[in-house]
Order: C-alpha cells, then sequence, then structure tokens
C-alpha cells in the first residue's frame, strides 16, 4: 500500500472512503502518510478520521448502512486511533489530575469517549478509563478506589443520556457531589442538557473538555492556596 504519489487534498478524500469502506490496514497507512507529511496528530484525527466518520453518521441515519457496516468504519477508525495514540498522549507534563470516564449504561459507542480520554491523557491527566455500559455503581466503585477530581460521562444516544442524572443523583445520595467536577459529552448532548442533569460542565469536543478540566484543576489549586493562607493566617 503507497499513498505516497497522492496529493494531500486526495489522501484525506481516499483516507475518508477507505475509512468508510472499513477498510483498516488502509486507513492505518493513510494515517502514517499524513503523519510522514508533517501533518500533526490533531490535523490528521479531524481530516482524514473524524470527516469520514461524519459521513457514516449521516449514511447510517438515513438507512444505507447498517450496523455491520458501521462497525466496520469503527475499527477503521480505531486502527488509525491507535497510531495516533502516543502522540496524543505523549506529556512531560507533571500529572494535573485525576479523571474517571466511561461511556454510561446501555451504550456501547467509545469512539468519541476514548478520544476525549487519549486527549487528557496528552494534556497531563491520569485517566481511568472504566469502558462502555458503565452503571452506576460501576461509577461509584471506581470514584472510591480512586478519588478523581472529576468524572466524566459519555452518551451517543438519546435513549441513555437521561442515565446521566441517575449517576449525578447516586454522586449527592453518597455525599460526595460536593468534592467531585461532573462533566458529560457527547453528540445528542447539550450545555442545556447536562445543566439538566446537575453536571456542572459540558465537553462539545475532546479539544474543549480538556480546556474545561485543565481551568477547573486551575480554579482548585488557587482555591487551596486561598484555604492554606487562610487557615495559616487563623493560627
Ligand atoms: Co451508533 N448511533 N448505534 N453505532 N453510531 C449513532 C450515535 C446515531 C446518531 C447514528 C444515526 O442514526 N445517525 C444513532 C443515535 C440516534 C439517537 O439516539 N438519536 C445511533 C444508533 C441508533 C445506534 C444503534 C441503536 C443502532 C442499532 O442497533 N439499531 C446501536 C446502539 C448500540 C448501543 O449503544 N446500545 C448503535 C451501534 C453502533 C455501532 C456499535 C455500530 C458503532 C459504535 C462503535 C464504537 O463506538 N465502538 C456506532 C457508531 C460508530 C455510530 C456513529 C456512526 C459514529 C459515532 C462516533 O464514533 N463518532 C454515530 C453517528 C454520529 O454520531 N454521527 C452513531 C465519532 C466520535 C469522534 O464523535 O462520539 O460524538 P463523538 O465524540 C465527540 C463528542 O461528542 C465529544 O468529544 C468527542 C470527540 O470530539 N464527546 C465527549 C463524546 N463523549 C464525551 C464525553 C465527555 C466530553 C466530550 O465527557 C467528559
Amino acid at each position: 500500500m503507497d499513498f505516497s504519489d497522492l496529493p494531500d487534498d486526495e489522501l484525506w478524500l481516499q483516507m475518508q472512503d477507505d475509512l468508510y469502506d472499513g477498510m483498516k490496514e488502509e486507513v492505518a497507512a493513510e494515517t502514517n502518510e499524513a503523519l510522514k507529511r508533517g501533518y500533526g496528530p490533531t490535523e490528521v484525527l479531524e481530516k482524514g478520521l473524524v470527516a469520514g466518520m461524519d459521513v457514516v453518521g449521516v449514511d447510517f441515519r438515513d438507512g444505507v448502512l447498517f450496523v455491520p457496516e458501521v462497525l466496520m468504519a469503527a475499527n477503521s477508525m480505531k486502527a488509525g486511533m491507535e497510531i495516533l495514540r502516543p502522540l496524543l498522549t505523549e506529556t512531560g507534563a507533571p500529572r494535573v489530575g485525576k479523571v474517571v470516564i466511561g461511556t454510561v449504561k446501555g451504550d456501547i459507542h467509545d469512539i468519541g469517549k476514548n478520544l476525549v480520554a487519549m486527549m487528557l491523557e496528552g494534556a497531563g491527566f491520569e485517566v481511568i478509563n472504566l469502558g462502555v455500559n458503565v452503571d452506576a455503581d460501576k461509577f461509584l466503585a471506581a470514584i472510591k478506589e480512586h478519588k478523581p477530581d472529576i468524572i466524566g460521562m459519555s452518551a451517543l444516544l438519546t435513549t441513555t443520556m437521561p442515565y446521566m442524572k441517575v449517576v449525578n443523583q447516586m454522586l449527592i445520595d453518597e455525599r460526595m457531589r460536593e468534592e467531585i467536577y461532573v462533566m458529560v459529552g457527547g453528540a445528542p448532548v447539550s450545555e442545556t442538557f447536562a445543566m439538566a442533569v446537575g453536571a456542572d460542565a459540558y465537553g462539545r469536543d475532546a479539544a474543549t473538555s480538556v480546556d474545561i478540566a485543565k481551568a477547573y484543576m486551575d480554579n482548585v489549586r488557587k482555591q487551596d492556596k486561598i484555604d492554606k493562607a487562610a487557615a495559616a493566617a487563623n493560627q
């Protein structure tokens, strides 16, 4: 497989077509070719992989593609993401915070959630990825074990997104809600919905989610300094 003869714009189109057709090896080779040409991992992700998956989404909705074809496309996307993973997660920065993330109960979509997890790792966060179909008990067990600063919930189905409220309510019932920042995301989720389920933030995409998580940790550290200064002054 040699894509070196293709001009850049044709390489992107070929990559999108191959992802659509579930051609895993080709997508991996094109990902490598784009990186070899000097494109950064985020650009390769957006112009090749995400753009290809967008077309898959439209044709899936319109009944042109069915689950088996979409699964093959998803596997091709994952093959490309595996190549980009070390580049997206490479960081020399000290750990800035801890995140527990998962796709909520009833939902097995994990591409976007894994992307958010990778980009958070790249920004210096320690990420505990609970996978898909995660119920409130599993979130609770992970929170007790790992004591994260943030929990992230993903949902891609309108039928599963209300489960985010169940997890949020569980945190309230367990008297843990005050200490944990709750961020939610996924294609059908919106800012309004996020507020309605009681989340602290809505992550529109992976890059925005990282910015939100970093801003929250900055505030935590500032508050920590204020609290320490106040405690010292009171002694
Ligand atoms: Co499904 N599926 N799917 N699917 N699937 C959608 C979501 C759908 C919109 C397709 C359509 O009709 N156009 C539709 C949902 C309709 C609705 O609810 N209104 C749908 C359906 C109906 C279904 C099934 C019910 C189909 C069936 O069986 N009849 C079924 C459900 C299975 C289940 O979960 N119980 C199903 C199954 C599948 C596959 C297994 C075949 C496969 C998933 C494979 C996998 O993930 N391993 C699949 C896929 C691939 C899709 C589409 C085509 C692509 C999703 C994707 O990976 N996008 C999708 C159509 C679409 O969304 N356009 C579709 C790429 C990814 C990078 O984007 O996930 O949006 P996204 O993530 C973004 C942001 O949303 C955000 O950041 C990410 C990166 O920028 N983000 C977060 C995501 N999570 C976040 C969490 C955060 C913050 C930000 O927290 C901190």
